[in-house]
């Protein structure tokens, strides 16, 4: 018989922390407003909840990773919105927040997950912040819900 982990889609009793960056608010809110709905439809409590706000993509790494070892919360969730402007600093940008982001994933000892959109456009920003292609905010909860059961089974 195989054993088998699958996780389930209850948030539990365990706090969830979101990073979410203020640069492209407009954006980053909605992927906020999609992530706290979620958790909430999957059962978690607001007193479960903490959101802290960063300047911008490039800071959410060094909060993630200091709420990730205070072993206060069963997972972080990183919410940006990365846009290309007319220059290269975007790829700069992306690439900061991407290994900084992936780096803790190795390391770290609860799941962080990625809803940190990277977008050529503001259009297809905000078909994924709850249009058209939903919402990555929701995605990146709904994974942490799933990433805690996951891992509360190992
Ligand atoms: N930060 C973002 O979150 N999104 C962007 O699109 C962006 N662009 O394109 O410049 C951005 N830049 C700011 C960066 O994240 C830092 O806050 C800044 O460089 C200070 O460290």
């Amino acid at each position: 018989m195989v054993t088998e982990i699958k996780g389930q889609l209850t948030a539990g009793k365990g706090n969830y922390a979101i990073v979410v960056s203020r640069f492209n608010e407009f954006i980053t809110s909605k992927l906020l407003g999609g992530a706290v709905d979620c958790l909430e439809r999957h059962g978690a409590d607001e007193k479960q909840i903490t959101v802290v706000w960063v300047p911008g993509a490039c800071e959410i790494t060094l909060v993630a990773k200091k709420l990730s070892q205070s072993e206060k919360y069963a997972a972080v969730i990183c919410l940006g919105a990365v846009i290309r402007g007319q220059t290269n600093h975007y790829d700069y940008v992306c690439q900061q927040v991407t290994r900084g982001i992936g780096q803790l994933n190795y390391d770290a000892s609860v799941p962080v997950t990625f809803g940190v959109l990277t977008c050529d456009t503001l259009e297809q920003a905000v078909e994924r912040a709850g249009t058209k292609m939903g919402n990555s905010g929701a995605n990146a909860a709904l994974t942490a819900i799933e990433m805690v059961n996951v891992i509360d089974q190992i």
